[in-house]
């Protein structure tokens, strides 16, 4: 009898105090709610990245750890390219980052935005899975975040209301929306068009309105608002530069989680990252790439570049490559070109 009471004593206490098995400290250091920034929603795969992540998490911490998604960057006012300094600060928890968006304030992030460094998906991988990869991890360790994670937004098409890109001088006067990362005006400028940075909150009404005659981003993006409804009639997939995502934790959150707790962060960013690679490589991948027939059905024209027709693309934007080369650190530059060199196809 005595035994018993002592053991109902024990099982009350542990329901006071939560489960003694998990993080003691559980109640005092954890947010009722974390925040996670992503510039695109749900109907994305970028949007999923943070869904899949967020759901992950909550069912393998039995509810520990809530993340509560916020699209549209709407931490920041939709200020993408304060998103780093924003999760430094604490301002943002955690974030699906892409690395366009985070390069104002770590330049070797400008890496993969060099013009036609990464040829193909084999390229991509062979960065963000190999030695390029974790020397990025490193440097964004140094600048103050837990990196833990890639996910992928994809290679960048450019669409325009105007005429077929074949040639740098069909860009010629055409006013395109770019990012505000200054590689992107750099290399528009060089190819003789007359780039415009906007955030992507403010390039959605541009194009609508036609205020910008183009822009350029992952085409799963063409599809989801319906461009070719706001006159985006030509595409041109020269697959210049494709945006890897990052998952990635505040410092001083990551601290205030119990180590095994990390651990499940970490390897849910893992696998999420991996489903979302694929979701945003689908149609693009298979023989017949499917989402492009889709795009075609609707009325818009596609211009796949011949070798040519792309080498004078390559010409042009050389000399920005060369100039943003330093930028990003030679070494770092050598690094991905010998990996992108011996990569299996
Ligand atoms: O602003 C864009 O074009 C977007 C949504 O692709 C990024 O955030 C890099």
């Amino acid at each position: 009898m005595k035994l018993r009471r002592t053991l109902l004593g024990l099982l009350s206490a542990a329901v006071v105090f939560g489960n003694l098995a998990g993080p003691a400290t559980a109640a005092e250091t954890y947010k009722s709610e974390y925040r996670v920034s992503m510039v695109l929603g749900p109907a994305t795969p970028w949007g999923q990245a943070g869904k899949m992540w967020s759901d992950m998490v909550k069912e393998r911490t039995q509810g520990r750890i809530n993340m509560k998604l916020y699209p549209g960057v709407s931490l920041i006012q939709g200020d993408q390219t304060r998103e780093f300094s924003a999760l430094r600060q604490g301002v943002i928890d955690m974030a699906v980052g892409s690395t366009i968006n985070w390069s104002p304030q770590v330049k070797e992030l400008n890496l993969f935005s060099l013009p036609f460094l990464m040829p193909d998906y084999a390229a991509v991988d062979a960065l963000t899975q190999g030695d390029v990869g974790k020397k990025i991890f490193q440097t964004l360790e140094k600048a103050g975040v837990v990196p833990l994670a890639w996910g992928e937004n994809g290679y960048r098409e450019v669409t325009n209301s105007k005429r077929a890109i074949k040639a740098p001088e069909d860009l010629k006067g055409m006013k395109i929306r770019v990012v505000g990362s200054p590689i992107f005006s750099d290399m528009f400028t060089a190819m003789g068009a007359n780039p415009t940075q906007m955030s992507w909150a403010d390039a959605q009404p541009a194009l609508a309105s036609g205020a910008v005659d183009g822009q350029e981003n992952p085409l799963y993006l063409f599809n989801v608002l319906k461009m070719h409804t706001v006159g985006q009639k030509f595409i041109t997939t020269w697959g210049y530069m494709a945006d890897p995502l990052v998952f990635v934790v505040n410092k001083e959150i990551w601290n205030s989680w119990s180590p095994a707790d990390q651990a499940i962060v970490k390897q849910a960013a893992i696998d999420a990252g991996k489903q979302e690679i694929a979701l945003a490589r689908k149609g693009l991948v298979e023989a017949d790439k499917p989402l492009l027939k889709e795009i075609a059905a609707v009325g818009v024209t596609i211009t796949q570049l011949s070798p040519a027709e792309r080498d004078a693309f390559v010409k042009v934007t050389r000399p920005v490559y060369d100039k943003w080369k330093t930028t990003v650190g030679v070494d770092l530059v050598k690094i991905a070109e010998r990996d992108i060199a011996a990569r299996k196809q």
